[in-house]
């Protein structure tokens, strides 16, 4: 593929332009709060949130999402968001007032000790339960591992509570056809094909279906037009 998109079909060419105008373009790093007490007020504002195993790629994908090379590393390095770490993305972005994106804390992570662990999960937990205005909980899942007890307990409570969710299975570059044979498979005996989306926010495969999942949960979504 060349750069400057020459030798792209005119199918191709539309369909990166509906993709990129899903895009949560502006968007701003706020902070990272250790404490769900300290996060900013959205009563009035609807919040995207992200979770996932550490290491499944939230910050990867909600760069990815945002077009924004730079937002994951704002929060910290790679691999170790340990905070909940809030974006804004501006009103032209997002109807009606702009929206949060909240990059939770990964859990799971094998490198800290059991009490932290423990701690982080408690704090994903809860934040799910009382966040006010959650609009919609993307999971993120790398797509080599299987749903473990942490990602089945997130399924069934938004299940129980009516949260929508949406299964982002990332690193999808990294799987061969066989893989993904076996991963579709697997997400389609639990029920989930209708909320699962393999993405990969390297190869920036998959985006724009994601986007699209997303902007369909927002108040006043103006989705459908920028799509088509
Ligand atoms: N090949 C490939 N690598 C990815 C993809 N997404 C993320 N990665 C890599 O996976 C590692 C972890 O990505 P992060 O986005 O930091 O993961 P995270 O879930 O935010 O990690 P925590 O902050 O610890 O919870 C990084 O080295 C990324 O470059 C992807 O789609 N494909
Ligand atoms: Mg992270």
């Amino acid at each position: 593929m060349k750069a400057d998109g020459k030798d792209l079909s005119p199918g191709r060419k539309a369909h990166l332009a509906a993709e990129a105008a899903l895009r949560f373009r502006a968007t701003e790093y706020v902070g990272s709060y250790p404490r769900i007490e300290d996060c900013p007020d959205s009563s009035l504002i609807p919040v995207i949130a992200v979770t996932g195993r550490s290491n499944s790629g939230k910050s990867s994908l909600i760069s990815a999402m945002c077009d924004h090379h730079n937002l994951a590393r704002a929060s910290g390095a790679p691999g170790k968001t340990r905070a909940l770490n809030y974006f804004r993305v501006p009103q032209h972005s997002a109807p009606p007032h702009g929206l949060y994106l909240v990059d939770l804390p990964g859990y799971g992570f094998a490198k800290v000790s059991r009490g932290e662990r423990r701690a982080l999960r408690a704090m994903v937990d809860r934040f799910l339960a009382e966040v006010e205005n959650m609009v919609v909980l993307v999971l993120v899942l790398d797509a080599k591992r299987k749903l473990e007890s942490e990602e089945e307990s997130i399924v069934a409570f938004c299940r129980q509570f009516g949260r929508p969710l949406i299964l982002a299975r990332t690193k999808w570059d990294r799987l061969n056809a066989k893989e993904k044979n076996v991963a579709r498979k697997d997400w389609k005996e639990r029920g989930l094909s209708e909320i699962t989306l393999p993405v990969s926010s390297t190869k920036k495969t998959g985006i724009g279906e994601l986007l699209k999942a997303v902007r369909s949960h927002l108040p006043g979504s103006d989705s459908q037009k920028a799509a088509t």
